[in-house]
Formats: C-alpha cells, structure tokens, sequence
C-alpha cells in the first residue's frame, strides 16, 4: 500500500485530495497544526481513513517526525496562508509559512530520506498568483513571474526552491501552478463562496445585501476535484516538472455574480450587490488565464466541470446547507 503524506489537509484542496488518493488505496497522513484545532472534527467525520499527525510548517522538528511516522512514498505540501488579501496584513507570517515552509518541507524530505531523495516524490502547490501583473496571456510554464500581494511573492519562493531541490539533489520535486479553483468546500473568505453563500442566503430571505470589493477582476475558475486529480498525475510521471493547470477560460467576478443570482431565479442583481473599498487591494491581479496545454498532452489531464456547473454546484450546495438538506462533498 502506497503511502501519502498530506499538508494542509484540513483545506479544500486536502479534504478532495485525501478522499482521491484513499480511493486509490493509498494510506493517507495528514498533517494538522495547532492545539486542539477545531478542523479535526470535520476530519475523523468525513475522512475517517486519514491518520492525523501533529505538525505545523514553522516546526521543521514536527516535519521530521510527521515523515517518521508515515515514511511517505508521496508529499502533497499543501499547507499555506492562502488568502491573498489577509497576506498584506500578515506579510511577515505570509512569508514564514507560504514561503519558508516549503523550504522546511524540503529539508524534511532530504533528512528523512537519508541520501536517497528520489524513493519520496513531492509537490508544491505553486499558483497563478505567481503571474501577477500578467506578462503574457495566457499565461504558461515559461512565462515570466510578477508577482503583485506578499503572498504571490511567498509562492515564488517556494516555487523557485522546490526547482532549486530538484535540480540540486535529484528530488522527485514538482510544482503544479494551479489557477483558481472552487467547490461547495472553498472557504467562505474566497469571492466564488462569499457569492454562493450570500446568494442561498438572499434567496432565503435571510440577507439583503452581499458587499463586495472590484468586480471587474477575471479568473480562470475550475473545480477542485478536478485539480487534485492533476497533482496525483504529476507525482505519476518518471520525470519531476512543472505544470500549469487552468481550464484556460477567463471569467468576471461580475459573470460569477449573473450565473449565481440567476440559479435562484434574480435576473438583476444590482439591488442586492454593494462595493466597499475594504474589499479592494492594494495592488489588484486583474486577468487571469492559463495555458495547460502542456498538462494536458503529458499528463492526459482536463477539467471535466465547466464554468456555469461550477457556479450551479456552489450554489446549489450552500442552498441545500441554508434549507437544511446539505449534502456531502
Ligand atoms: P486552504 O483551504 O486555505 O487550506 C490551507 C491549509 O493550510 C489548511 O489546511 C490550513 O490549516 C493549512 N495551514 C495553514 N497554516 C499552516 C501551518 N503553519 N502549518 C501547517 N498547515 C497550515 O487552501 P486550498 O484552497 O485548499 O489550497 C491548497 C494549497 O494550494 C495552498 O497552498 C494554496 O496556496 C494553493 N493554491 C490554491 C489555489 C486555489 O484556487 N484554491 C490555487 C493555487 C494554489 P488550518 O485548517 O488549520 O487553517
Ligand atoms: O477569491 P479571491 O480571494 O481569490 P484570489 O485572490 O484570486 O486567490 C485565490 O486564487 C489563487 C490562484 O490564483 C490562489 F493561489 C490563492 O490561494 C486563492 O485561492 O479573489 C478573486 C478576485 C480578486 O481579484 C478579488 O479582488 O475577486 C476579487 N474580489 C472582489 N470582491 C473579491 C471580493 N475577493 C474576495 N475574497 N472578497 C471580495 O469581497
């Protein structure tokens, strides 16, 4: 039985993650921080299969005893401060965790596995947040990075590095530069959740108002499930590298807002729909799309959830959640 070592497993991307990799026989580790962290519930309820360890990013010394514990033949560093807003606010911790700890990860890995790197395969999760104010559209592996939030310069830190441990001890490292991506399961800080939810809410007559920061930002958005399943392709090949992974389609926040208003039957959503400068940012990425063509050839990977299902989805979901009949994800 193959055996996966999870960080942030208490995420979007970790919770879909394990639930693939357990479906695929793996046994599955998953790392959790902090003392008595409320998320452990949500964990030994809907992925019973996951075996917790205690570890934080900061800790190298908890990193070394989470990969003694499960001597891992797979890493899936997943763990970050993923929000880029409350990265400017946080610029120091942003960079301690975004960015050092994957350098921490790395050094784990390499101590562990006692001069014979190449037995544990691991993967970076890099971002398009890393494009920034965008050089080139789309956007691909070989385009330049500009990174415009303290966490966006984070990435590019841990991106570099895990090429850098590639490179300088044959590590099985590879990066997966993943686009925006969403389910019923993204946190409600996120504009795709804080729309969905504030939508069920509003149709429920349970809000009035949803207060949002520039609608004119495009993202590239996909589904969740469909991105961890490219992380595993990733870990499959014989040869580390670096993927984009996009469903290489732009959409508006204002698009997101006319598909979700309109699944509860609201054509005109303006009423309902404030802006407040507290949701701007100091420096905006404005567009972005990318280019997985390069994924999809090597890795035989494409989403399978279009845009205007991805919205259904969420809305649906956080409907179902304020009526009561949720279901599971
Ligand atoms: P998420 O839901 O915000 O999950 C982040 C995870 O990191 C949580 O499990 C969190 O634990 C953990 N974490 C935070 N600080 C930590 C620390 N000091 N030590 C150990 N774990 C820590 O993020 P996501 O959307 O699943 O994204 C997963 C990864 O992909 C992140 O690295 C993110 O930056 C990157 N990414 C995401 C997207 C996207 O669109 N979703 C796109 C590109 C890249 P708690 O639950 O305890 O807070
Ligand atoms: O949903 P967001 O907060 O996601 P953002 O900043 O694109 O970051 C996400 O995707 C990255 C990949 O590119 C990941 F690396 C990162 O970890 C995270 O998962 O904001 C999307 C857009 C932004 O342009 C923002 O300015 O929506 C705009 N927006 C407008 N009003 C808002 C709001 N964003 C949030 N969170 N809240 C608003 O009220």
């Amino acid at each position: 039985m193959a055996r996966a070592l999870i960080t942030g497993v208490t995420g979007q991307d970790g919770r879909y993650l394990a639930r693939l990799l357990h479906g695929k026989g793996y046994e599955v580790f998953g790392l959790v921080r902090g003392q008595n962290n409320p998320k452990i519930d949500i964990l030994h309820r809907e992925l019973p299969f996951v075996t917790v360890l205690n570890g934080d990013l900061l800790d190298l010394s908890s990193l070394l005893r989470a990969f003694a514990a499960s001597d891992p033949d797979e890493v899936y560093n997943l763990g970050a401060i993923s929000y880029v807003a409350y990265s400017w606010e946080n610029a120091m911790l942003t960079t301690d965790v975004t960015a050092k700890g994957v350098l921490n990860m790395l050094e784990a890995l390499r101590l562990h596995s006692n001069g014979d790197v190449g037995r544990i395969r691991f993967y970076q999760a890099s971002s398009s947040e890393m494009y920034g104010k965008v050089q080139e559209v789309p956007q691909s592996e070989s385009t330049l990075l500009w990174p415009r939030s303290p966490y966006g310069v984070a990435k590019v830190f841990g991106h570099y590095m895990t090429i850098n441990y590639r490179e300088s001890y044959g590590m099985h490292a590879s990066s997966g530069i993943l686009f925006n991506h969403e389910s019923p399961l993204r946190g409600p800080e996120f504009v795709t959740r804080k729309i969905s939810s504030a939508v069920a809410r509003i149709a429920a007559d349970l809000q009035t108002t949803l207060t949002l920061g520039n609608l004119d930002a495009q993202r590239d958005w996909g589904f969740a499930g469909d991105y961890v399943d490219a992380m595993w392709r990733m870990l499959q090949q014989d040869e580390p590298d670096d993927y984009v992974i996009s469903t290489d389609e732009t959409h508006s926040v204002r698009e997101y807002l006319d598909l979700a208003f309109a699944r509860v039957g609201i054509d005109d959503w303006s009423p309902y729909v404030e802006q407040d400068p507290q949701f701007m940012r100091p420096a905006e990425v404005d567009l972005l799309i990318g280019d997985s063509t390069k994924a999809r050839e090597r890795l035989g990977w494409k989403p399978t959830i279009s845009f205007e299902q991805l919205v259904h989805m969420m809305v649906d979901s956080d409907v179902a959640r304020v009526n009561g009949t949720a279901v599971e994800h």
